[in-house]
């Protein structure tokens, strides 16, 4: 057995396999933008290409990932931009409190701002130092290590700054709105008053 300390409930299995919803969109870099709208601090909204986006600086980060359906990956290899720098490129109204960050076909995760911009937090374009498979979110995604897997949204095409919270794809679907591992936050009906707003 490792010596990894796991969070409650959780298990390294042998293998690492993706997990997804639907299909796994086709990536077009003609098309592809992603966007950071909302509640910004100019009210205007931000747009990279990917040809701009993949020139933004990256950083490593090595972190486990845990998914609520109980196995977690330990120490995963990722490379990518920081979302304290897209916040500083995409400055935030003051009144901006939670991020919703949406995917290709819909998918989103809700993030309050500061589990949004924690340390280890990136928009990952690699893994294990290459670019990130198809089915592993290629060409970006979000990692946020610290909530359960369903926050780390793959596909990622645009992040809305929230001046109220709103539930996600799967936090309307019965997960709990923060998500945080440590505290086996799995399932909504653990909320406590003021961890989210209403199913
Ligand atoms: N767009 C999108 N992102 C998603 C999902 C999804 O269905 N669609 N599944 C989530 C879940 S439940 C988990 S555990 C992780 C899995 O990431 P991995 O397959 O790279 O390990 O992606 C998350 N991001
Ligand atoms: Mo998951």
């Amino acid at each position: 057995m490792s010596e990894h300390r796991l969070p409650p409930g959780q298990y390294v299995p042998r293998e690492r396999s993706a997990v997804y919803y639907g299909p796994v969109p086709r990536f077009r870099p003609q098309r592809w933008d992603l966007r950071i709208y909302g509640a910004t601090e100019s009210l205007g909204e931000y747009r990279w290409s990917w040809p701009e986006f993949d020139q933004l600086p990256r950083t490593a980060s090595v972190s486990d990932f845990h998914c609520v359906t109980r196995f977690t990956i330990p120490k995963v290899h990722w490379s990518g931009v920081r979302t304290t720098h897209l916040v500083e490129l995409a400055p935030p109204a003051p009144e901006t409190t939670h991020v919703m960050v949406w995917a290709e076909y819909g998918y989103s995760a809700n993030l309050r701002m500061a589990d949004f911009l924690a340390e280890e937090v990136l928009l990952a374009t690699h893994c294990g130092g290459e670019r990130l498979s198809a089915e592993h979110g290629y060409p970006v995604r979000l990692v946020a290590p610290h909530l359960y897997g369903w926050k780390s949204v793959k596909w990622v095409r645009a992040i809305e700054y929230l001046t109220a919270d709103r539930r996600g794809f799967w936090e309307e679907r019965g997960y709990h709105n923060v998500a945080d591992p440590w505290r086996e936050q799995r399932y909504a009906y653990q909320e406590e008053p003021g961890q989210g707003p209403p199913l």
